[in-house]
C-alpha cells in the first residue's frame, strides 16, 4: 500500500482531473458553434488516468501523447489558455496554432507531443527521450500514452522491446477505453488483457480500474519508483471509457444506448474521488466547491481569451 495522500497533494488530484473535465465538456459546446477548426477528441470520464499518473511526475520526466491528447497537456502543467488558443489555431501560444488538437507540446512542461499518427510516433519518442536523460545522468522518467488501438501497432513493441534491452525507466500507459473509433477492442486486442503482453518484453504488466485515482496513482507511482531505481520500464493498462464519441460528430451507433449513462451514474471518477475523500475527511466538500468555482471561471477566462487572439 502507498503512502496515504496529503490534503494538498488531493487537492490538486481533483483540480487536475476536474479541469480536464471542465475544459472537454465547454469544448464540446464551442466545436458545435464551428468556430474550431479541424478535429477534436475528448476525453471526457478519463481523467483519473491522466492525473494519477502525471501526480508522480516533475517538469524533469518526459511524456508523450497520442490525437486525444487535451488532458496529458493540462495533467504535465501546461498553460489551460495555451492549450485552449491552441485549439482555436491561434498564433498567441504553445505551437503558435499550427499544432491545433492534435499536436500539442510544451518541451518546458516535458511535453513532448500529442501526435495524430497514432502512436507510431509517441513511443519510439519517449525511449528516445529517456535514453537520452540516462545518458545525460539524470534520474528523469519517461511516459507514453497510447489506447487500445495504438497498442496494436508495431512501433509500440519495438518500443518496448528496446526499453526492456537497455533497462530504461519508461512507462507504457496503454489506456483501454474499449474502443479504437468504431473497433471493439475486445475484438482488435487478441490476448485477454493488454498488460498481459508486458511479459513479452520482459517488464511487469499490471491492469487497473481507471475511474479509480487511487488505483491508477498506486500503480503509477510503483512503476516510477521502480524505474528511477533503475530496475527498468513497466507497462500499465488503465482499464476506461470515453464519455462522448471518438471524435466531436461520431454518431455512435457502434455502442449500447444506455453504455456511457451507466458509467456516468455508477463510475464517474470525480463522483468516486469526491465520496472518497470527503466521507473519510480527508478534504471538505467545501474545498471542492471551491476548486469547482475557480476551474469553471480559469476555463471561461481560457474561451474567451483564446476566441478574441489573433
Ligand atoms: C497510424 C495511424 N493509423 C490510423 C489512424 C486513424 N485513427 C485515428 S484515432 C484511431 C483510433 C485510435 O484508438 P485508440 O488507440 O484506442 O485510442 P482512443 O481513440 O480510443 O483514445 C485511428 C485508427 C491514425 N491517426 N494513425
Ligand atoms: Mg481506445
Amino acid at each position: 500500500m502507498s503512502t496515504p495522500l496529503t490534503t494538498e497533494q488531493l487537492l490538486h488530484a481533483y483540480r487536475v482531473m476536474r479541469t480536464i473535465r471542465a475544459f472537454e465538456e465547454r469544448l464540446h459546446m464551442e466545436f458545435a458553434t464551428g468556430e474550431i477548426p479541424g478535429f477534436v477528441h475528448l476525453y471526457g470520464g478519463e481523467e483519473a488516468s491522466a492525473a494519477g499518473v502525471m501526480a508522480h511526475l516533475g517538469d524533469d520526466d518526459c511524456i508523450a501523447s497520442n490525437h486525444r491528447g487535451h488532458r496529458h497537456c493540462i495533467a504535465k502543467g501546461v498553460d489551460v489558455y495555451g492549450i485552449m488558443a491552441e485549439i482555436y489555431g491561434k498564433k498567441t501560444r504553445v505551437c503558435q496554432g499550427k499544432g491545433g488538437s492534435m499536436h500539442i507540446a510544451d518541451f518546458e512542461k516535458g511535453m513532448l507531443g500529442a501526435n495524430g499518427i497514432v502512436v507510431g510516433t509517441g513511443t519510439p519518442l519517449v525511449v528516445g527521450a529517456v535514453l537520452a536523460a540516462r545518458l545525460q545522468g539524470t534520474d528523469g522518467v519517461s511516459v507514453v500514452f497510447f489506447g487500445d488501438g495504438g497498442s496494436n501497432e508495431g512501433a509500440v513493441f519495438e518500443a518496448m522491446n528496446m526499453a526492456s534491452v537497455w533497462n530504461l525507466p519508461c512507462l507504457f500507459v496503454a489506456e483501454n477505453n474499449g474502443y479504437a473509433e468504431a473497433t471493439a477492442s475486445n475484438w482488435s486486442v487478441v490476448c485477454d488483457h493488454i498488460a498481459d503482453r508486458a511479459a513479452g518484453f520482459g517488464m511487469p504488466g499490471v491492469m487497473v480500474d481507471g475511474f479509480d485515482f487511487f488505483a491508477v496513482h498506486e500503480a503509477a507511482g510503483a512503476a516510477v519508483e521502480r524505474a528511477r531505481a533503475g530496475e527498468g520500464p513497466s507497462l500499465i493498462e488503465v482499464k476506461l471509457t470515453r464519455y462522448y464519441g471518438h471524435f466531436e460528430g461520431d454518431a455512435q451507433t457502434y455502442r449500447a444506448p444506455d453504455e456511457v449513462k451507466h458509467y456516468r451514474e455508477h463510475n464517474d471518477c470525480l463522483m468516486q474521488f469526491r465520496e472518497r475523500t470527503t466521507r473519510s475527511g480527508s478534504v471538505q466538500a467545501s474545498q471542492l466547491e471551491r476548486i469547482d468555482q475557480e476551474v469553471d471561471a480559469l476555463i471561461e477566462d481560457a474561451v474567451r481569451k483564446a476566441k478574441s487572439d489573433l
